[in-house]
């Protein structure tokens, strides 16, 4: 029989620390973004939807402030809980534990400790916003902890700076997808203010999740990459007199894109704000055909947002260039890399009934003779899943 990810966190918890009172849960999927990359943080809309994959944590309150934590295949951490934490040497997975405390604590102050045990279906550095999932767990967990009610709107204020302490400057899209989805839908989400509108994914409508086998590690590398490319969106702004994307975007269409971008100077700026205004223009315009079940343009959107991402913003990677190519040549009428880029995955979109030809196209197309190829992990169906709120109502 299968055991739950409840239970087996629940049993690792146990093995680590000792028998104690009844284990408490919670857990935070990661997200599959649909359309919509790298204009989070320029606080436009994206389009992303929760997976039925996720970290679970199993916890117990400490009576001091100690947090002690274990995950299946990493090393066992404590440390004690205090205001202003240091953070662990870079790739360590402390960090996301710490980047936790140190948002609850700038905002609600130090507490109960924890000890806890972690176990993730998510396929780590894909871009699948796992990450983000053990910050939001953990940030849960805390509270949890010390008897302390956060709503959607607390934590959405709370939780894109927290994760900044581990270094990247992103923002709120992994965040918001994570905490306020629900089953079944993909989420439209807005900044200003933080908001979740669920879509219903239309019936017969499925998205594969496919890896590029290349790593997109938050490497000091890849992240002065990504932050780069905030970097030139503020540039492109400022040489052109505009505050923000929102105020470029009043009364903006493609066309009108193409002309206030031509008299940038060539090169990154340029692409910088020709993606992230056309992107947030194809936001808007796929989630108007996702609404409306139209298929074609939600798939011509998705493709031109995969050129956009790697020829404007040149965030892709050779590899998941040839991943998305083999998935069009498979049959599917749209595939693009999906999250921060550099490697990492692709989505690929595709009628239910062609779903499995897909794959086995992808396989005979890209994955042949990788040894490292795991299906379970690097190639499977997206179910719109629950963000961690519903997960929680539903207990
Ligand atoms: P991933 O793919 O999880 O590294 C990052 C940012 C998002 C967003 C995307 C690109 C973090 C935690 N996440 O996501 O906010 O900017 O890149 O669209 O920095």
């Amino acid at each position: 029989m299968e055991v739950s990810a409840n239970q087996q966190a629940a049993d690792l918890l146990k093995s680590a620390f000792g028998p104690g009172p009844a284990a408490r849960i919670i857990a935070a999927p990661g997200r599959v973004n649909l359309i919509g990359e790298h204009i989070d943080y320029h606080l436009q809309a994206v389009l992303p939807m929760a997976l039925e994959r996720r970290i679970t944590i199993a916890f117990r309150p400490r009576p001091d402030s100690t947090i002690r934590a274990i995950s299946a295949g990493q090393p066992r951490r404590e440390f004690v809980w205090s205001k202003g934490l240091e953070q662990a040497p870079a790739g360590d997975w402390a960090n996301y534990i710490r980047a936790a405390a140190e948002t609850v604590s700038l905002r609600w102050g130090t507490g109960r400790g924890i000890d806890a045990a972690v176990v993730s279906d998510l396929p780590p550095a894909a871009g699948l916003s796992s990450s983000s999932a053990l910050l939001i767990a953990f940030t849960l967990a805390l509270l949890d902890a010390n008897g302390i009610e956060a709503g959607f709107e607390d934590l959405m204020d709370v939780l894109p700076d927290g994760e900044q302490f581990v270094g990247t400057r992103g923002g709120g899209m992994d965040h918001a997808a994570s905490l306020g989805s629900r089953s079944g839908h993909a989420s439209l989400i807005s900044f200003t203010p933080p908001a979740v509108e669920p879509v219903p994914v239309p019936a017969g409508w499925s998205f594969l999740v496919a890896h590029s086998l290349t790593h997109a590690e938050k490497s000091s590398a890849v992240m002065e990459q990504y932050n780069s490319r905030r970097r030139a969106g503020a540039e492109a702004l400022a040489t052109l007199g505009f505050a923000n994307f929102t105020d470029v975007l009043k009364a903006a269409d493609f066309a009108s894109v193409e002309q206030m971008a031509a008299s940038l100077p060539e090169g990154l700026v340029r692409g910088a704000f020709l993606h992230v205004a056309g992107e947030s223009l194809r936001v808007l315009d796929a989630a108007a055909a996702l609404k409306e079940a139209d298929a074609e343009r939600f798939a011509l959107r998705l493709n031109q947002a995969h050129a956009s991402a790697r020829d404007q913003l040149r965030i892709s990677h050779p590899e998941v260039d040839r991943l998305v190519v083999a998935a069009l040549e498979s049959g599917a009428p749209a595939a693009r890399l999906t999250g921060a880029g550099f490697g990492g995955c692709s989505v690929v979109f595709a009628p239910q009934d062609r779903i499995e030809a897909i794959r086995l196209g992808l396989i005979e197309r890209f994955y042949a003779g990788r040894a490292e190829f795991d299906p379970a992990q690097h190639l499977f169906e997206a179910q719109p899943g629950a963000g961690a709120i519903q997960l929680r109502t539903a207990g």
